[in-house]
């Protein structure tokens, strides 16, 4: 690590970061996200929509991982048996497959199947770590809290899909538990881009009531100084 802190242009203000203390957090870069057959897709979505925020997360991920940051990828997934699945949320909707139907990449949103996986672009190396969680946020029912714990980490640099869902969710735990949040604007996406601006809007506003927004460039930018 060259400089133990940075400075990151960010909305409502900069915000002065000990790398030390702060991890990537990467939510649910999924097959099932993220490609055709997948959970995205059967909810009625136009996954073409989430493809514009890979390129943004594996230049900050490569960055991040040169400067020795903490990694954290997330996966949104239930058990086999389904029995950490709420019936409220696999009964939900009209979609046209149900979470544990089989489809194309597996049964959807099920640990363990192709579907499930994180895509190759950004595939987890073996040193990183991986929250498997069952709901929208990353806290809920993992130990994705006890791991930023034993890590020493107060700041969480966040990226993902979808910005609404999951990265709204878990900004929203962290911040109640006293992290502090800087969500990449470009390193998100949402099948509804309305969404995905609201979702940032609503992080930055209040004086930053959730956290703060920056872009992967301006991200690089205070690795780099
Ligand atoms: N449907 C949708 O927009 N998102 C999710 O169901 N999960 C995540 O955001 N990962």
């Amino acid at each position: 690590m060259a400089n133990s802190s940075g400075t990151i242009a960010a909305e409502p203000a900069p915000i002065t970061l000990d790398w030390s203390k702060t991890a990537l957090v990467i939510i649910d870069m999924q097959r099932d996200f993220m490609e055709p057959g997948g959970f995205g897709e059967t909810l009625g979505n136009d996954v073409s929509q989430l493809a514009r925020a890979v390129q943004p997360i594996a230049t900050v991920l490569a960055a991040v991982r040169d400067a020795g940051l903490l990694v954290v990828h997330t996966r949104e997934g239930h058990l086999p048996d389904l029995s950490d699945a709420p019936p409220a949320k696999v009964e939900r909707g009209a979609p046209s497959l149900r979470i544990g139907d089989p489809g194309p990449m597996g049964r959807i949103l099920i640990r363990g199947e192709a579907g499930h996986d994180i895509i190759p672009e950004l595939y987890p190396l073996e040193s990183e770590i991986v929250i498997d969680k069952p709901g929208k946020g990353a806290f809920y029912a993992t130990e994705f809290g006890d791991i930023l714990q034993k890590y020493g980490i107060e700041n969480l640099l966040v990226c993902g899909v979808t910005t609404e869902v999951c990265v709204n969710t878990t900004v929203r735990e962290a911040n109640d538990r006293g992290y502090r949040c800087v969500v990449i604007s470009d390193g998100c996406a949402s099948y509804f881009p309305e969404f995905h601006e609201m979702g940032l809007k609503m992080i930055k506003a209040q004086g930053g009531i959730f956290g703060w927004v920056t872009d992967s460039a301006a991200v690089l930018e205070a690795l780099a100084a």
